[in-house]
């Protein structure tokens, strides 16, 4: 008998992580990216298996859900790309592609946009490419084609001075045509060295630090009393935590019981001038957020499936807000840039030519 794959069975082969997912929260993500009931994919998801295309184990043996032999061949035919050990396929402006290369490219852009500018915080968008690609690319629920969605969840990029990793991200997820992206910084361009909501998808104006979580706390509020069930994310700079107006932020969100509010902390270990913990030292800082009533855990902010793991578990956190102390590395990804070395630094045509070099 010939058989077919409906479209909802082509998401779901396209979207099984190849890291330990439940086929739940798989779902789940593809429900709220895609606006299709959970009940539907349920059905699709047990076709898929019946097919042997997909496995996974039923309650109470339960286990992570993955793409058998044949599965992961169909995924490959469906999609005409090869998945690649980093994660999974993610839908972009140019259709599914793998999560491994769409971080590779954003970093290039951003090389690029920082370059052609002549200025920029390179270091710090570097360090943050991989959570904002997590966040834009698989875990939000958003929609390209309505930015002003009422029941969007919502991001606040607290570090604004990473504005080209955002503006990066915006661009490859369908918000800002690429076109425009090397208008970084230029007079009369939206593009400007820290994000403005002018900008489709951008949700808060942000770049002097300390403000981004006191804006997160008002948007998970109002969702709450709103019933909307959006959730908020920010991200925070590591050094911007010596800003007071953090930490009564994160008093008002516990004595809210924000539990749709999730803070990600970029802990790339540095500030502008130097190392954070000697300016103002913070650790253990992952015990300083529970002291103030926060769910605080740690994961490799440069791993996208230990942020996809630590992001998931905020979701089943009831009752309080959630914090993720991120460990990344300042300039990420090019071998020369990691560290502080590149923090305010603009790459010359050589250096741009050896760092797209690393990329490839
Ligand atoms: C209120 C305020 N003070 C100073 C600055 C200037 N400034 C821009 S980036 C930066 C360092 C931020 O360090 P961190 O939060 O660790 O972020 P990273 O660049 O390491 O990702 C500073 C002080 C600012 N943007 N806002």
């Amino acid at each position: 008998m010939l058989r077919t794959i409906n479209k909802n069975q082509v998401l779901i082969l396209t979207n099984i992580p190849r890291v330990p997912a439940s086929i739940t929260s798989v779902l789940r993500g593809i429900s709220r990216r895609h606006k299709i009931p959970l009940s539907t994919l349920k059905r699709n998801a047990q076709i898929l298996k019946e097919f042997n295309l997909i496995a996974y184990g039923d309650p109470p043996n339960f286990s992570g859900v993955e793409l058998t032999e044949l599965g992961r061949f169909i995924s490959n035919l469906t999609v005409g790309e090869e998945p690649t050990v980093h994660g999974n396929m993610v839908q972009t402006r140019s259709g599914f592609r793998p999560l491994g290369t769409v971080i590779k490219d954003l970093r290039k852009t951003v090389l690029r946009m920082i370059a052609e500018a002549g200025s920029g915080h390179l270091g710090a968008s570097l360090s943050a490419v991989d959570i904002l690609a997590i966040l834009y690319m698989i875990k939000m629920k958003h929609d390209p084609k309505n930015p002003s969605w009422k029941d969007r969840d919502r991001f606040v990029l607290s570090k604004g001075h990473a504005a080209p990793a955002l503006y990066a991200v915006l661009s490859e997820a369908g918000y800002i045509s690429p076109d425009r992206l090397m208008t970084l910084r230029e007079i009369g361009s939206q593009l400007q060295g820290h994000p403005d909501m002018e900008i489709p998808g951008v949700d808060a104006s942000t770049g002097s630090l300390g403000q981004g979580l006191s804006i997160g706390v008002g948007m998970a509020l109002a969702s709450k009393m709103d019933g909307s069930g959006s959730r908020t994310y920010v991200l925070l700079g590591d050094g911007e935590l010596n800003e007071g107006q953090i930490w009564e932020a994160a008093l008002t969100a516990a004595h809210h019981g924000l539990d749709n509010l999730t803070a990600i902390v970029d802990r790339n270990g540095y500030q502008l001038t130097g190392r954070t913990e000697e300016i103002k030292a913070m650790d253990p800082l992952a015990d300083k957020w529970r002291s103030f009533g926060w769910e605080a855990m740690e994961a490799d902010g440069n791993d996208p499936a230990s942020i996809l793991d630590a992001l998931n578990a905020c979701d089943l956190t009831t009752g309080k807000p959630s914090v993720i102390i991120a460990m990344t590395t300042k300039g990420k990804g090019i071998s020369f840039m990691e560290g502080n070395k590149y923090s305010r630094k603009t790459p010359d045509a050589q250096e741009l030519k050896r760092a797209l070099k690393e990329l490839t």
